[in-house]
């Protein structure tokens, strides 16, 4: 790999602060162009590094009117990364620092420190934007409590913690619990609430409460109530209570991620707030259902015990996704969400791992932080707790969780601290496991059979590709739970969990009257690539009969792709087994619907072409693109009267709701509609479409419409329906982008691109065309070259304006090294030509870098 740069960060040269800070009073005096901010902040000296120190205080695009150490003034030149006060004026026992800045919110374009949208001032600082608010030691390891005044002529004033007193065009708040600079946060607007309050375990009354724009009230109530969920979840399963008076949401139109977990005011992209029946689908509730819960979990793993630097991220971030997910599978249904879980995990975080842009679940260097919010440090990082928690058991788990917040309330902590709590609570020796965190790439595993005589003997190899800085990789430990199924169905060998920790290992059955059938890693209980030689009738079989519903899903699936993969590759047709697979479980009325709507699905072109890469081929996403649309034409002619039957069947009656229960329904009712709109010319979508009383159901069918090139008319109606709606208007854009014919693609985004309604400045909607865009695998990848100069112009207009969101969108092309020479070169061309623009943010610059290799 190419150095990341001369200004890389590296784990290995962690230090301690020499200076903590104790308290942090701040004064805003809100205005658009100039808002002043005085702090006053008390130092003192770590005693954990001994010695005369400097004092060096983070700053980016401050004003600086006056600065003093216990109201001596000074006399600064600020850097443009901060200041320097050296240690000959600092008083040995501590001292309190005074400055005043001027900062232009309303010029504020990055989104990160404090910003508008919409004429309503808001922050975010996590990893690093505090210092573009004052001057301060912005590391997470510095943990202070702060007090915070704002003076402003707008009715709502918001910061961390409790309300310490307010009045006329003022408002003071005060946080108890110390926290680092990137838990700060600031919301002053026009606002109104969606309140309601809790109790918790110990008898605390918490008021709650969801701030959006007036007229977006009527839309919070979903949210609220994943909030109250999420609460006593969190007392129930982890013993963990809220621990503020107040617990504040607010909702804000821009905003370049999903949420943010600041003290006691979470900050919310709107999207994962605001929802009703008629604009929000179910995947959009179940998503604010996951991300509510997901930043109030944070308030315990992230802010009372929180990361000791950014290299840690995964310690907050990957134990809270697990957490999310444990309480979404509870919530809903456990085998569902693994299902989805999976999906997410191998079409976001196997094709990083798989790419330029590996890294570790604990990566050793960066150059901006903000490019390492990854789904390899979020969703391969829960998948690590996950298999602890396999390997240790639930139990053992628990305990650790216990002594994990009981060792580190109140600190700033390490994986190794983690790895720590799990040794002593469990005397396992974890430093093999450890590797984890330490070595990127996604693991292969293939396994053999042999029978003999009553006895299966399973044999494993593992094999750890190499990554950008790791060509040589140890064995990991790789947790794998296994049954074993008789030739009836009848289990022979419930699920056990097999440890391996060697490249190579056996594992033995005896005393089995017949050759049984293995289902192997069942629950995905490891995020490795599974590679075994499998028949069709083998697959077919555990599609019938596994007891673990994740691999009966897992069987089918992989069928499917390999199915597609023949097709793709040597134009061959289906085998009929394949077909009437899904007609028995099409028909069995015993299974989940929601389960069956995942069981249709087929994989997407994107992960046909990372399966044929892996495989050693060179992935051609037109053959991939007709391949799959041939497959799902023939599928839905075979199963055509079993389809139409399911359509009926799965009608929801009464009112909308956005239960698991309903949600599934409709998921499988429009996956029969997706199949039958190929033979009806798109009659019942159409239907469906100026029918539905839902967003559900009237997305699904405009989708149908539009992959069987139809649904002209319906575009217009929406867009006539829902043009004053923007998270609908989202939804218009994104899904033209991605369901346009390939060889127009092109051509249709960038009509999409010159509406007056693609406002590119809002993230959402940047990412609704270019996301979308990237989504549409055949036509990204039209031979043209022409979607990849498109995006290419786009992240070279946004970047000066917002870095972050430029940089995470060029992930688009961190595939490139998969494809055939022509469009390797067509990528590389436009990777190069963004590094060769001149001002290029640190950020983006970072991301084609490393892209480039
Ligand atoms: N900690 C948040 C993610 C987050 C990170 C950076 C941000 O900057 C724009 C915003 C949010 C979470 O895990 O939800
Ligand atoms: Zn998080």
């Amino acid at each position: 790999m190419k150095d990341a740069g001369p200004q890389a960060i590296h784990l290995s040269d962690y230090a301690p602060p020499p200076w903590l800070v104790e308290t942090v009073h701040l004064t805003f005096r809100l205005d658009p162009q100039s808002t002043r901010v005085l702090s006053r902040i008390r130092f003192r000296r770590n005693p954990a590094v001994p010695g005369d120190h400097d004092l060096w205080l983070d700053g980016e695009k401050l004003t600086l009117t006056r600065a003093a150490i216990d109201g001596q003034p000074l006399d600064l030149v600020p850097e443009s990364t901060g200041l320097r006060v050296p240690a000959a004026l600092l008083p040995a026992d501590g001292f309190e620092w005074t400055a005043e800045v001027s900062i232009a919110p309303a010029e504020n374009t990055t989104l990160m420190g404090l910003y508008m949208s919409k004429g309503m001032y808001c922050t975010q600082c996590e990893a690093e934007g505090f210092r573009k608010i004052t001057y301060y030691p912005d590391r997470p390891d510095v943990m202070a409590r702060f007090h915070v005044r704002i003076e402003g002529d707008l009715p709502v004033l918001l910061s961390n913690g409790n309300p310490a007193g307010s009045g006329d065009g003022w408002a003071e708040w005060e946080d108890p619990w110390p926290k680092p600079s990137y838990l700060f946060a600031l919301v002053a607007g026009d606002l109104v609430a969606h309140s309601g309050s809790f109790t918790t375990a110990s008898g605390r009354d918490v008021a709650l409460n969801i701030w959006v724009r007036p007229g977006d009230e009527t839309k919070c109530a979903y949210a609220l109530d994943s909030l109250i969920r999420s609460m006593r979840w969190d007392e129930e399963v982890y013993g963990r209570e809220y621990d503020l008076d107040v617990f504040n949401i607010v909702a804000v139109d821009d905003f370049n991620m999903g949420a943010m977990e600041n003290k006691g005011l979470n900050i919310f992209n709107s999207r994962y707030v605001l929802a009703s029946p008629e604009t929000a689908t179910d995947q959009d509730y179940e998503n604010i259902e996951r991300i509510i819960a997901h930043e109030y979990f944070h308030n315990w793993t992230g802010n009372r015990i929180t990361c000791r630097d950014w290299f840690q991220l995964c310690l907050k971030e990957g134990l809270t996704v697990y957490r999310d997910q444990q309480f979404s599978g509870d919530m809903r249904s456990h085998a569902v969400k693994r299902i989805e879980d999976v999906l997410t995990l191998r079409t976001r975080q196997f094709r990083e791992d798989g790419g330029p842009l590996a890294h570790n679940v604990r990566p050793e260097s960066y150059v901006e932080i903000n490019n390492f919010y990854t789904a390899t440090v979020y969703e391969k990082g829960a998948e690590v707790i996950g298999m602890l928690r396999r390997l240790v058991g639930a139990d053992a788990y628990d305990a650790a969780l216990r002594l994990y917040f009981e060792r580190h309330d109140g600190q700033a902590c390490t994986i190794e601290d983690w790895i720590a709590v799990f040794e002593d609570a469990t005397h396992r020796d974890l430093s093999q496991f450890k590797r984890w965190y330490t070595q990127a790439g996604t693991p292969r595993l293939r396994v053999s059979e042999d029978w003999d005589d009553g006895t299966l003997t399973l044999t494993f190899r593992q094999w750890v590709p190499p990554t950008p800085g790791q060509p040589l990789k140890e064995a990991m430990p790789i947790p794998v739970a296994l049954g074993l199924l008789a030739p009836d169905g009848t289990e022979v060998q419930p699920t056990v969990v097999l440890e391996l920790t060697d490249p190579e290992q056996s594992f033995r059955f005896e005393g089995l009257a017949e050759r049984p059938v293995p289902s192997i890693l069942r629950g995905f209980s490891a995020p490795v690539i599974l590679e075994r030689d499998q028949s069709v009738e083998e697959r077919a079989f555990l599609l019938a009969h596994d007891t673990d519903p994740f691999n009966r899903w897992e069987a089918g699936r992989s069928l499917a792709r390999d199915v597609l993969a023949d097709m793709a590759t040597n134009g061959s047709e289906p085998p009929q087994l394949f077909f009437d697979g899904l007609r028995s479980l099409l028909g069995d009325r015993t299974l989940d619907p929601a389960f069956v709507a995942l069981a249709l699905r087929l994989p997407s072109e994107e992960a046909i072409a990372e399966h044929l890469h892996g495989q050693g081929h060179t992935p051609d996403p037109a053959a991939i693109h007709t391949a799959r649309r041939r497959l799902s034409l023939l599928r839905a002619q075979d199963l055509a009267a079993d389809l139409g039957c399911r359509y009926h069947e799965m009608m929801v009656p009464g009112p909308y709701s956005p239960d698991a229960g309903p949600a599934g329904r409709r998921a499988l009712r429009n996956a029969a509609l997706a199949a039958l709109s190929q033979l009806d010319g798109g009659a019942r979508a159409a239907e469906q479409f100026y029918g539905a009383d839902n967003m559900t159901e009237q997305l699904a069918a405009l989708s149908a419409l539009l992959e069987i090139g139809a649904g002209e008319t319906e575009l217009a109606a929406f867009h006539d329906r829902w043009k004053g709606d923007r998270l609908v208007m989202d939804k218009w854009f994104s899904l033209q982008a991605m369901l346009a014919p390939p060889d127009r693609a092109a051509s249709v985004a960038r009509t999409l691109a010159g509406h007056p309604a693609f406002d590119w400045k809002n993230p959402n909607r940047f990412r609704a065309l270019i996301g979308g865009l990237a989504a549409n695998a055949a036509g990204f990848h039209d031979p043209s070259g022409d979607c990849y100069r498109f995006v290419a112009d786009w992240l070279l207009r946004l970047d000066p304006l917002n870095p972050q969101m430029a940089a995470r969108m060029s992930t688009a092309f961190e595939t490139w090294g998969r494809y055939d020479g022509g469009r390797q070169t067509l990528i590389r061309q436009e990777l190069s030509r963004i590094e060769a623009t001149e001002g290029l943010s640190r950020d983006l610059r970072e991301m084609v870098m490393r892209m480039l290799g």
